[in-house]
């Protein structure tokens, strides 16, 4: 049975453009997946401890239909964040690539490697101003829909770009 499931996608290292362009094709590809679609792209000041002086994140969030499980999903994010040059360092470190599993239909996870909902997405504009771009009802488990969510936020210095 296929489940529905959100992808963030975060670059500030190297070409951040292209890899979210080469990640989304990459979604677009993997197998067990069909890319359903995918927000704009934004343009976001760094968010949380340790981000001092780093450069802007490029953004976006996609929504996939897949086959695979939830830990299954997260090792081929993981394989995707490596193909494009993914070092891990410290935490919130500046990233080629980092492609966070989000929501996984409407699961509730909780295992050492993996939480979904993603612990911090309900209070980052960075993923929620992309979600409600489209889909601003849906509903994160435990937390709230994305609309009520976002209107909670201070500005967080988010810019959609268009092409
Ligand atoms: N990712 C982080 C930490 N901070 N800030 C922005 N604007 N965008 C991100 O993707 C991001 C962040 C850790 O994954
Ligand atoms: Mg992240
Ligand atoms: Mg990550």
């Amino acid at each position: 049975m296929a489940t529905q499931a959100w992808i963030g996608l975060g670059a500030n290292l190297g070409e951040p453009l292209a890899a979210l362009h080469g990640a989304l094709e990459a979604l677009a590809t993997l197998d067990s997946c069909t890319l359903l679609r995918h927000s704009s792209l934004y343009r976001t000041t760094p968010i949380g401890p340790g981000v001092e002086n780093q450069p802007d994140y490029i953004n976006a969030v996609a929504e996939i239909s897949t086959t695979l499980s939830a830990t299954a999903l997260l090792e081929a994010l993981f394989a995707i964040e490596s193909h494009f040059g993914r070092q891990r360092s410290a935490r919130n470190a500046a990233r080629t690539l980092d492609l966070d599993l989000l929501l996984y239909g409407d699961a509730q996870i909780n295992t050492p490697s993996l939480i979904v909902p993603h612990p911090r997405m309900h209070e980052r504009a960075f993923v929620l101003s992309p979600l409600a771009e489209l889909a601003p009802q849906t509903l994160i488990p435990g937390r709230g829909r994305v609309a009520d969510l976002i209107a909670t936020l201070d500005d967080q210095g988010i810019q959609r770009l268009t092409d």
